[in-house]
């Protein structure tokens, strides 16, 4: 019996394997040195996040411009992770960034705006402005969405905003579940088999750690989800 679920375990986690691999390539299976999803860097421009316009730009970068400005970041509920905010360059003016939940659109975001970790809408936290005598600030965040279900209405989703200029410089978090349910540090082969053991279950308080993307079914996504990070640290 037991043998039988290692090995029942052990196949579904290669089947997830080459899922991954035929989905998403061979860069993360690969790595030999593991990444960290929770560490990023946001180059602040009024143009948009990450625009590669040159600074003083006052054209938005999107939605017609570039496909990699106001970026999309994906990361994790109950998982700290630490953003690096480098002022853009000569001629930009003082930014901010800050994180707001997903109902707040940018005409209802204020530099005046206290913000609150624990809001349930509004403003959760913001960095010190960044500008040319002070060109670079962190912000450490701990996202608390998704509520586990049901519902199930899939990741969490909070917006980030320069506080200053929130029509141009918008961006989005999506948020999934841990995929290091074992607290390994690590996506490690015990986070795989953790959603394999509840594989084509529908999601109950039992196995909501292994839905990560909060669908209310444990299935291949969430298996494909977790591969993707395979041996990243957490
Ligand atoms: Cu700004």
């Amino acid at each position: 019996m037991a043998f039988s679920m290692k090995k029942a375990l052990l196949l579904v986690s290669i089947l997830a394997l080459g899922f991954v691999l035929a989905h998403f390539g061979v860069k993360q299976v690969q790595a030999t040195t593991p990444t960290n999803p929770t560490l990023f860097t946001l180059f602040a421009l009024f143009a948009g996040w990450n625009s590669t316009s040159p600074p003083g730009t006052i054209t938005p970068c999107s939605p017609s411009g570039q496909a990699t400005c106001n970026p999309t970041i994906i990361e994790f509920r109950g998982v700290s992770f630490r953003a690096t905010i480098k002022w853009g360059g000569t001629g930009e003016s003082m930014h901010t960034f800050a994180i707001y939940t997903s109902d707040i659109t940018p005409d209802n975001v204020s530099n005046t705006d206290s913000c609150i970790a624990s809001a349930k809408s509004g403003c959760l936290a913001a960095s010190h402005p960044v500008t040319s005598l002070s060109p670079t600030a962190t912000l450490t965040f701990s996202p608390q969405v998704p509520v586990d279900g049901p519902p199930f209405s899939g990741p969490g989703v909070y917006q980030f905003y320069c506080q200053f200029h929130p029509q141009t410089m918008h961006g989005m978090f999506q948020l999934y579940k841990n995929p290091d349910p074992t607290n390994a540090g690590r996506v490690v082969i015990g986070d795989l088999a953790t959603i394999a053991f509840y594989f084509n279950q529908n999601t109950t308080s039992t196995n909501a750690v292994a839905d990560l993307n909060n669908d209310g079914k444990v299935n291949i996504n969430d298996l494909a989800f977790d591969a993707f990070y395979w041996n990243d640290t957490i």
